[in-house]
């Protein structure tokens, strides 16, 4: 064969590859024996082994790169992944459309309907049609570049087909393992000897988060699409479902059980019946997810927090299992709350062994008379700490009661209960090892500074040995690395690798750095605002209780906790250290939008507008629109013979706008 006629059978045979492929996995309808699909591939592997110069990267025998990576490179999500808010009973589901409802004055919403796949979320861009980058969702906003495990996944097109092919298109969806495809794996570990995965969720991302891409070919992972991100294309999308349907004609599948629904009545129905069928379908769910389908409307009604208050998770409930408690010990968190915990006789719930259970606090003992000896209901719910539900007192027979200890366990520190609160804390402090070792827990986990190669009993030994007494002192590793790599399980190797990770977390964000620092009930989602409200860490620091209750998540308790705790000498000390070393990029906007969590007022009669269209606009940027002034709002929006509102706004010195200055800040 000359070149000409093998570039130009090649080119043929790609194409008839990917069609089949497409009848195979996206329609589900093979088209030709496995055999004859066989054959065309080898054929294509053939030409292009004679002639190297014919392979493209898209080729269906180009699946598998030759070389694994050292390690994951980090990806930016230019359009957020979200999370998805939970219903766990019919009262949610009427709770969330009422919600819908009220929002966008109307009587009835149309949703589209899927399973809840129990895999991992990726994003997968293509590039003028063209499989380019593929990452986890990390947090949301970075995830792990897996393109070269994705590419192996042989549902997933590494070219877009059909007709008005989009420029740009960001594919979002589950990566999981099917049943079969789970238990055929175990098998092959069990003969190997190698140890058993769980279940499919942790043997999917397992499998994903390989780095020989050559791993990951072997072991059958499945994908459906559930949305987009980035696009720029022709098609003009109007609904959720449509989006679907697109996805499926370009080539990418998706999930069969997706459904348009008229009304909640027909959502409700629809968790039934999958609730009925869950058992027989080949993969894991754990709920279905409802998403208001008219994509306007999904606009309106924008987000709160990470969430899209359009979508929801109706979750089926969760598993529970009879065991044991042997015994009643108690764990010092972070912040010195003691939580009791049951020792259970080892029981086998929702596919993972239970050993222990959280009983919250002393009054849900109290509530649920829980007793050392007794036996229990435990329940598992998706991946949260198991809890005992409720205790079997028929089986009840030599019991005794838990008492809660006067001093730490850790430290010896008394233990107190505050004023109304459900828990007790240890009173010592940062000087409980216990708490000083989940404070560094918590700085180095991969939502905080991410800090790889510091697990908790690297931590317990660098503590013990005297090489570490707080999270400033990290950073001091880096001249210690020979008495670093005599440490157990440590090594020269380990020891170079944890100290690259350590120089590498020197440059992080803000928000991450707030939250790192473990502040008593600042989230992920608390420390983002701090840092989107005040753009820089010394107004944090200095801010009054005054201050930091303007920003509309942040209430008198969580401020009460921000300002004592920027007041600890301790602290302090600790800060200033880690400050001379930590350094975050100049704070972003927000990339959902730039109003998100402001609250406005309108008032007065608007010339270009009616006041409802600009409260859909500004809903539409994430803004919320209140009806009456408080210290809370952001902007007053005042138009011709304004009321009292303005006058309110006046006294509480809230910042106001005029019509003009609204449209320049809708415009922008
Ligand atoms: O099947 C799923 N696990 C699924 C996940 C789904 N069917 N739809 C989803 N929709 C979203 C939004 C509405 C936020 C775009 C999702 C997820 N998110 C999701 N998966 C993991 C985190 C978020």
């Amino acid at each position: 064969m000359i070149l000409q006629q093998a570039s130009k059978r090649a080119t043929e045979l790609r194409e008839i590859i990917n069609q089949h492929n497409y009848h195979y996995y996206v329609l589900d309808e093979p088209d030709i024996p496995d055999a004859e699909y066989d054959r065309l591939l080898r054929e294509l592997t053939d030409i292009e082994t004679e002639f190297p110069e014919l392979i493209v990267s898209s080729s269906p025998t180009q699946r598998v790169g030759a070389t694994p990576l050292s390690e994951f490179e980090q990806v930016k999500h230019v359009v957020p992944m979200l999370s998805l808010g939970n219903a766990f009973n019919e009262e949610d589901m009427q709770a969330f459309n009422k919600r819908i409802n009220e929002r966008l004055e109307t009587e009835r919403v149309a949703y589209s309907a899927e399973t809840k796949l129990d895999g991992l979320a990726v994003s997968i861009l293509y590039d003028n049609a063209e499989l380019k980058i593929a990452a986890t969702r990390g947090d949301g906003y970075t995830g792990e570049n897996v393109t070269h495990n994705i590419r192996t996944i042989s549902s997933i097109p590494l070219n877009l087909l059909g007709d008005d092919l989009p420029e740009l298109l960001e594919v979002r969806g589950e990566v999981f393992m099917t049943h079969k495809s789970f238990e055929e794996l175990n098998n092959i570990q069990r003969n190997n000897n190698d140890k058993l995965f769980v279940n499919p969720r942790n043997a999917a991302a397992g499998s994903l988060r390989q780095l020989d891409p050559k791993i990951t070919a072997q072991r059958s992972l499945s994908f459906f699409a559930y949305g987009i991100g980035d696009y720029k294309g022709k098609v003009d999308f109007k609904s959720h479902t449509q989006i679907l349907k697109q996805l499926k004609l370009w080539g990418i599948p998706v999930s069969p059980e997706t459904k348009e629904m008229n009304s909640i009545q027909d959502c409700l129905d629809y968790y039934r019946d999958i609730s009925e069928r869950r058992t027989s379908l080949p993969y894991e769910i754990d709920g279905v997810v409802f998403k208001v389908n008219n994509l306007l409307q999904q606009q309106a009604m924008g987000f709160v927090s990470r969430s899209p208050r359009w979508a929801i998770a109706y979750k089926f409930p969760p598993v529970e299992e009879m065991t044991k408690v042997l015994d009643i010990e108690v764990q010092v968190g972070r912040t010195g709350a003691i939580t009791p915990v049951a020792r259970l006789e080892p029981v086998f719930v929702g596919g993972v062994t239970i050993t222990n259970a959280t009983l919250h606090n002393l009054d849900d003992i109290k509530r649920k008379d829980v007793r050392i000896g007794d036996w229990v209901y435990i329940r598992r719910a998706g991946d949260v700490i198991p809890e005992v539900v409720r205790v079997i007192k028929e089986k009840r027979r030599r019991v005794t009661e838990f008492t809660m200890p006067e001093v730490c366990p850790v430290c010896g520190a008394d233990i107190e209960r505050q004023e109304g609160e459900a828990v007790f804390r240890c009173m010592g402090g940062i000087s409980c090892s216990a708490q000083n070792l989940q404070a560094i827990i918590h700085f180095v986990s991969r939502k905080a500074l991410n800090i790889d190669g510091l697990g908790e009993k690297i931590i317990i030994q660098l503590i013990e040995t005297g090489l570490v007494n707080s999270v400033a002192d990290l950073y001091t590793l880096a001249d210690k690395r020979d008495t670093l790599s005599k440490l157990e399980r440590m090594g020269k190797k380990s020891a170079n690798n944890l100290i690259e990770a350590l120089e590498k977390s020197k440059k992080t964000t803000l928000e991450r750095f707030i939250y790192a620092l473990g502040i008593r009930e600042v989230g992920e989602a608390t420390a983002r605002s701090l840092a989107q409200y005040f753009k820089a860490f010394e107004p944090i620091e200095s801010a009054s209780t005054d201050e930091l209750e303007q920003i509309s998540d942040i209430g008198p308790v969580v401020a009460h906790n921000i300002h004592s705790f920027f007041q600890q000498k301790h602290n302090k000390e600790i800060i200033e250290a880690l400050k001379k070393v930590i350094h975050w990029e100049a704070v972003e906007t927000n990339l959902l939008s730039s109003l998100e969590g402001m609250t406005f007022v309108i008032t007065g009669t608007l010339s270009s507008m009616g006041r409802d269209e600009a409260k859909q606009r500004l809903l539409a940027l994430g803004a919320k629109v209140s009806g009456s002034v408080s210290k809370k709002t952001n902007y007053v929006v005042y138009g011709d013979s304004p009321g009292s509102k303005y006058e309110k706004a006046m006294q509480l010195g809230v910042k106001t706008l005029t019509e003009q200055e609204l449209l320049k800040l809708l415009a922008d």
